[in-house]
């Protein structure tokens, strides 16, 4: 098998060559309107929608080049189920203390119920809309992997490779790069198809990463991507 490497930091990415669309997908995180909309839960935290929208177009270049190359591609969704059962109960707390009036998650917001299954802010914006039959990992906290079948998923797919993107970079995508890196995924995270609600703990995640030789996988961003895969 020819070799295939993405331009990345530390290391060029994967680390052995063997990038194929059979063993690589595009994992698209949390791209909903709580995260990145306006009235979202972000937006109602009163942090720069500006920050956690800029990816938006970069994954769209991506994403529609990682399907023409028959790539998998899956979607990702924190929420919760309506009944809220499945909400810890200091998750819920926490996010009262930030917000106009004591408004949190599981509460209603200008979207529906902020991080809830089925609402309105819940869903993927509609420039990421997923397709029909791209998967989609509804997630009940900030990694992919924890409550799940994501791992399932992917062992089932043959997958090895995981190319992150979405949002918030510190949060919810750091937190799945380290569980797949820790379950032996390679992984490489697409730093301007990422975003946070601070910069520069957009700048500080994308940091560690590098740490240790690549402590947790390498970074790239979109444009190495779409030169590597010739798109
Ligand atoms: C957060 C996420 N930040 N998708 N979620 O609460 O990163």
């Amino acid at each position: 098998m020819s070799e295939l490497f993405i331009q990345a930091e530390p290391y060029m990415w994967p680390y052995d060559g063997a990038l194929t669309p059979g063993n690589t997908a595009l994992v698209i995180i949390d791209m909903q309107t709580d995260f990145c909309g306006i009235g979202g839960y972000v937006d109602k935290m009163g942090y720069d929608l500006s920050l956690t929208r800029a990816p938006i177009a970069p994954i769209k270049s991506v994403l529609s080049a990682m399907r023409a190359g028959g790539y998998t591609i899956i979607h990702t969704r924190e929420g919760h189920r309506p009944d809220l059962s499945d909400l810890p109960a200091n998750k819920r707390w926490r996010s009262r203390q930030i917000g106009t009036n004591g408004v949190g998650i599981g509460d209603d917001g200008p979207c529906g119920k902020i991080l809830v299954r089925g609402e309105a802010g819940w869903e993927i914006i509609p420039e990421l809309a997923p397709l029909p039959g791209e998967i989609i990992i509804d997630k009940p906290g900030k990694g992919s992997f924890c409550a799940t079948d994501l791992e399932l998923v992917l062992h089932t797919r043959g997958i090895r490779n995981l190319i992150l993107t979405g949002i918030t970079t510190d949060v919810c995508v750091h937190t799945t790069m380290r569980e797949a890196n820790d379950r032996g995924f390679e992984c490489v995270m697409l730093a301007d198809c990422c975003g946070a609600t601070d910069h520069n703990n957009h700048l500080a995640a994308l940091s560690m990463i590098k740490m240790q030789g690549g402590v947790f996988g390498a970074v790239s961003d979109s444009s190495s991507l779409l030169q590597a895969i010739g798109k």
